[in-house]
């Protein structure tokens, strides 16, 4: 609450730039007749951006089918996704985007790669005839557990070609959460690399890969690329080299001709419940969302040279690093590495380097900047840069001013990018050249967003006022439902209110119609904006041996935006011990990844709970937090517990 009525203080205001206007892809003008429009027909409005912004080999022959909470977009319309990031640019009034740098490349350890829209073209036809030669069918899932290298981009588009939906795993995660992501969406193949650079090392991923296929009965093929020369155990019959098998690949694979709702890819994102879910999305509608956005949030021209930090591994690099982007014809800039190696300027050196116009980044990474010092920013001539986004987390008022000063110069935009995993792509934001910003806020909803704040019985909270995010009306990018799994689907988004979208966090909306987006209301946390789910890494420490229960809960950390606390009563004969701390703290990186490993663990002989069993997290989230005990423990069955958890905070 403390954030909520800081926040609402924010009274500075940003108008856009006349300049910027002038030259915006949507100007004031078209943004309000698209608003207009949005609100009063949201289908038309997706229409209209569907034909304007996408390429379809056959026009669909019914917009929307709704049958809530399931929806199917450009129904009857064929579309490939490859076909309009690639081909489209290679014909016509765009040949000349041939030699265009499509993806601009930086590895960690200062290697660079260029690829131009004809380039990358060669490439995927290529990799997509190595999938067909390898026994991958249209409709049948490809796993990519791949550092960021030029051949992950690659090895997405080359499935879109065939229609072979992708699940791309963060190459953070571990063995065993791998495995379940495998045998979760039942992949027939497997993409990986000896390993990738990392803070100046590389790091390994085919063991990963090598122990999780163990136990994955669907995987009969792993393709390895050659990335950091580390030496790897081949299985003959099972793995295969990328650059062999590229060597004697057809550059000639033309696009299939895909139905609108055909499943483009399976991301995983962690939920309430120990399992993470496969989000599932599908070609037409999200392809249509993203480049929409794309176009009028990030200004996106052709001399553009576009920089989204995000990792491919999440979904803000499938949306927003790869396919609008490149949908739209533009130079799309990825770095391998890590932001302060070998120093913390490296990525202002980059900016400067490549001439980025266009940076896209999240608040965590704001924060870190911030601390290590201006010095760095301003050793770089930033003067390319003309506009600015921000997403994954809440970005504080002050993170938003040292951004707009220290890198944007005073001069440049900020886009502050509310969406999920769930929405594919986002719903939520300024339009550079058309709405006035306010620190902290994501400002408005895009046009054909029908976004509101219900209170909990469901009624719209009117004018100055908090409650619980929701989405009234569907989309085209939004997620088509859960991996196998439609009853989830339902209780998960659409039970807590009739035929509305849930979207799992608070938010605040202002008297002007602004949304301030107070982050997850539900067991999920946000670490460096990234989703973890409390049941998840709960779950990783009950498997140990040395654990009767658990509780996880996030408290509010400066740099990371929450940091994990873990409440944990160890087994009868366990001496907890700073021994067991570090054991717990392994296993949880084992069975998860180091995103998940808890930055403190607290041990307890008992969790306080209500008399039904159930732990009170925010009793708890109190305490990790080092405040005072609030609200309501009526139903706290042993007080007791309490005062010694208290106690526990002097170790
Ligand atoms: C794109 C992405 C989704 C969760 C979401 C929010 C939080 C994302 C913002 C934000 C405040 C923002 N997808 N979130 N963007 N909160 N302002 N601009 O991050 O599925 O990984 O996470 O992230 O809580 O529900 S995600």
């Amino acid at each position: 609450m403390a954030d909520i009525e800081s926040l609402l203080k924010e009274k500075r205001t940003f108008k856009p730039d006349s300049d910027f206007t002038r030259q915006a892809n949507w100007n004031k003008k078209t943004t309000n007749e698209y608003r207009k429009l949005g609100d009063s027909n949201p289908t038309k409005f997706w229409a209209q951006m569907a034909k304007e912004n996408v390429s379809w080999f056959t026009p669909w022959k019914k917009v929307l089918d709704w049958k809530p909470p399931f929806a199917k977009w450009f129904v009857g319309g064929k579309i490939n996704v490859s076909y309009n990031c690639l081909d489209r640019h290679l014909e016509g009034e765009n040949a000349w985007r041939k030699n265009k740098a499509a993806i601009i490349w930086e590895g960690e350890p200062g290697d660079t790669r260029v690829l131009t829209y004809a380039e990358l073209h060669r490439e995927v036809c290529k990799f997509a005839n190595v999938l067909k030669a390898q026994g991958v069918k249209k409709g049948d899932r490809v796993c990519l557990y791949m550092p960021m290298v030029p051949e992950l981009a690659i090895a997405m588009l080359a499935c879109t070609r065939i229609g072979a939906p992708h699940s791309i795993v963060f190459g953070g995660f571990s063995a065993d959460a791998l495995r379940d992501r495998i045998n979760d969406a039942e992949a027939k193949i497997v993409i990986t690399a000896d390993g990738g650079y990392r803070k100046g090392a590389p790091f390994a991923l085919k063991p990963t890969v090598d122990e999780a296929v163990e136990k994955t009965p669907s995987v009969d093929r792993v393709i390895v690329v050659k990335r950091t020369e580390q030496p790897v155990d081949f299985r003959a019959g099972r793995d295969i080299w990328w650059h062999e098998a590229m060597a004697e690949a057809s550059a000639k694979c033309p696009p299939a001709k895909l139905d609108s709702e055909h499943p483009l890819f399976i991301l995983y994102t962690s939920g309430t419940t120990g399992n993470p879910k496969g989000i599932l999305h599908t070609t037409g509608g999200y392809l249509t969302h993203v480049t929409t956005t794309h176009k009028a949030i990030f200004d996106i021209k052709d001399d553009d040279v576009y920089w989204c930090t995000a990792d491919i591994g999440w979904i803000t690099g499938h949306s927003y690093v790869v396919y609008g982007p490149l949908a739209n014809g533009a130079t799309t800039v990825m770095y391998e590495g890590t932001p302060a190696h070998p120093g913390p300027d490296r990525w202002w050196d980059l900016i400067e380097k490549w001439g980025v116009t266009i940076f896209y980044t999240a608040p965590t990474a704001i924060r870190t900047f911030i601390r290590l010092g201006d010095e760095h920013p301003k050793g770089h001539d930033l003067s390319s840069l003309r506009l600015l986004g921000s997403v994954g987390e809440p970005i504080n008022p002050e993170a938003w001013m040292w951004y707009h000063r220290v890198i944007g110069g005073k001069r440049c935009p900020i886009v502050d990018t509310w969406w999920q995993t769930e929405t594919g792509g986002i719903m939520i934001s300024s339009i550079p050249g058309a709405v006035e910003t306010k620190p902290g806020s994501a400002t408005r909803p895009f046009p054909g967003v029908h976004a509101d704040i219900f209170d909990e019985a469901g009624e719209s909270v009117k004018g100055d006022g908090g409650g619980f995010l929701v989405l009234k009306q569907p989309w085209p990018g939004m997620l088509r439902g859960i991996w196998g799994d439609p009853k989830r689907f339902k209780e998960t988004y659409w039970s807590t209110y009739d035929q509305t979208y849930f979207a799992g966090d608070g938010a605040h909306r202002d008297k002007n119609g602004y949304f301030w987006i107070m982050g997850r209301i539900d067991d999920v946390m946000n670490v460096s904006g990234h989703r973890i789910g409390t049941m998840e890494v709960e779950s990783a420490l009950v498997s140990s041996p040395d654990v009767a229960e658990a509780a996880v809960v996030g408290r509010p950390d400066e740099i990371t935006g929450t940091a994990i606390v873990a409440f944990v009563s160890p087994k009868g004969t366990t001496i907890p011990d700073d021994a067991l701390v570090g054991r717990l703290k392994k296993q949880v990186t084992k069975e998860i990844g180091a995103i998940a490993r808890p930055t403190e663990i607290r041990f307890t002989n008992a969790l306080p709970k209500t008399r039904s069993g159930k732990i009170m997290r925010r009793l708890l989230r109190d305490i990790a937090s080092g405040r005072e005990v609030g609200g309501d423990t009526s139903t706290l069955e042993d007080f007791s517990v309490l005062a010694k958890l208290r106690e526990s905070d002097d170790d």
